[in-house]
């Protein structure tokens, strides 16, 4: 059927009704944009649309209890559990079986930088990007563990060319482009209260990304998932690109991850207060889920144990291991599960009465996303594993004040200085544990705690402290 004629019979012809005044090249962009709007999961979704806004409207926040965890012992070196794990992990990946996922397909609003945020530069002294500190990274664990380890991005509609003519530009950080990567996020219209979809313009949708969960999705679509299962690798390591501190491989986690025969597993960290802006791991009945902060209601946040510890205490970094035949489990079109849609109302720019786009001064329609994290409740047996906060979590957020750029950059000098207190060095440090004189080691260097402590004790020789100091 033709594709005006499909939206027509849904209630959207409106989207056409310009068409004859679009030229050539507006004509081919609403061609594209229609025919990745599929009308039938629309009318679902606009459905709701009286229904309450909450990202969860049908759970009941009466069964909610925490989800257990995998605690971190004190001195991880001895315990058996967790080196066991650690083999299983360093296993799966000297077999070829990890690729390492971002999620880069985010706009950045908050931090108000113009451009990919994989493309902002974050490290204390040689100003690297963000996706250098990943490159490396993954760099660093393939030549430890002899292995592909390929890297998929996800980028959108808004950042896609930026971010491959990025790569481009810096010849792949060394990690050869046949080894890297990317493909776009779905992008979802947005709709008025009426179930309208909003025209921006005569000749454009109003769409936006359709959230991180639709990174699913877009791996099979892109023929990602094909590529992996074709290589034998079944096992992503997924991060977001705000998080400089991730451990993008981290043989722990895999290997905690494989020993399970988890379908999805995830980090946490226990929050550092109650109202920390991190989604909350719970159990809904058998099932796990993560609620997020913005819909846990106060009273459950608030709730503490005899001990005086906050009873919802697992906060998620958005830090998982998704096993590659989950995802082509969950994107199957012959299977009924599907992530759920999240509304949030918005105000977006409309095409007036006038023809003019006009910025609504109130908020007039809603935007539809997907969360990753609403895979776990299809997951067998996912499993939750706890991190340090240091270890893996410092993300760059907002332009000031808490999750910038400045906090970070402590917080990496702060862990750089530990690795060094490791090994009997220790560098002057203020009041807040922040190194006083800069500090920066490169993942090609150390990337963790113990590839520190190798490296390190290879390397002899001593440093000049007197100085800010980079070790690469
Ligand atoms: C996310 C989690 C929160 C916590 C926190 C840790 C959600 C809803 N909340 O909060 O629970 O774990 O992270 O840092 O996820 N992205 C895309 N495409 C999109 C939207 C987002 O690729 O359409 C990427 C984005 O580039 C970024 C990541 O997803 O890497 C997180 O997105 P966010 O900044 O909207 O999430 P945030 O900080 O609200």
């Amino acid at each position: 059927m033709d594709i005006k004629e499909r939206f027509e019979q849904h209630g959207q012809g409106h989207v056409f009704q310009y068409w004859d005044s679009l030229d050539e090249k507006e004509r081919a962009e609403l061609l594209e944009q229609t025919s990745e709007i599929d009308v039938d999961e629309l009318d679902k979704l606009i459905g709701t649309l009286s229904e309450s806004e909450a990202a969860n409207p049908g759970i009941n926040y009466d069964a909610l209890e925490p989800a257990p965890y995998e605690r971190m012992p004190a001195d991880v070196a001895s315990d058996a559990r967790w080196q066991e794990a650690k083999r299983a992990g360093e296993a799966a990946l000297r077999a070829g079986r990890v690729a390492a996922f971002t999620v880069a397909g985010g706009q950045g609003t908050r931090l108000g930088f113009d451009g990919p945020k994989g493309t902002f530069p974050i490290t204390p002294i040689r100003n690297n990007t963000l996706f250098q500190v990943f490159a490396e990274k993954i760099l660093a664990a393939r030549r430890k563990y002899s292995c592909e380890l390929p890297w998929y991005i996800m980028t959108s509609d808004i950042n896609g060319d930026a971010t491959t003519a990025f790569f481009e530009e810096n010849d792949y950080f060394g990690l050869g482009s046949d080894s890297v990567s990317f493909f776009r996020q779905g992008r979802m219209p947005a709709v008025g209260f009426d179930g309208k979809i909003i025209l921006e313009s005569n000749g454009r949708i109003a769409m936006s990304p359709d959230g991180h969960g639709g990174s699913l999705r877009a791996l099979d679509r892109s023929g990602a998932l094909s590529e992996m299962e074709s290589k034998g690798i079944d096992i992503l390591s997924y991060f977001q690109v705000d998080n400089p501190l991730v451990q993008a491989i981290d043989p722990y986690f895999i290997g905690f991850h494989d020993q399970a025969g988890s379908s999805m597993s995830s980090k946490m960290l226990p929050k550092a207060y109650e109202k920390e802006k991190l989604g909350q791991f719970c159990m809904l009945g058998d099932q796990m889920q993560v609620v997020e902060y913005s819909d846990m209601p106060d009273e459950l946040t608030a709730l503490r144990d005899d001990s005086g510890q906050l009873k919802f205490l697992a906060g998620s970094i958005a830090v998982h291991i998704v096993s590659v035949g989950f995802v082509r489990k969950l994107t199957d079109k012959a299977s009924s599960l599907s992530l759920p849609f999240h509304k949030a109302t918005k105000k977006i720019p409309f095409l007036n009465a006038s023809g003019e786009t006009e910025k609504p001064a109130e908020p007039n329609g809603v935007k539809f996303e997907m969360f990753v994290f609403d895979a776990l409740p299809f997951a067998e047996n996912p499993i939750v594993v706890e991190t340090t906060r240091l270890g893996d979590f410092s993300p760059v957020k907002n332009a000031e004040g808490v999750d910038s750029p400045e906090t970070s950059q402590a917080d990496q000098q702060r862990l750089f200085a530990q690795w060094l207190a490791n090994e009997g060095v220790e560098v002057e440090r203020d009041t807040d544990g922040v190194p006083v004189r800069k500090l920066e080691i490169s993942p090609l260097f150390g990337y963790s705690a113990e590839s520190f402590a190798e490296a390190w004790s290879g390397r002899g020789g001593s440093v000049d402290l007197s100085k800010e100091l980079f070790l690469e």
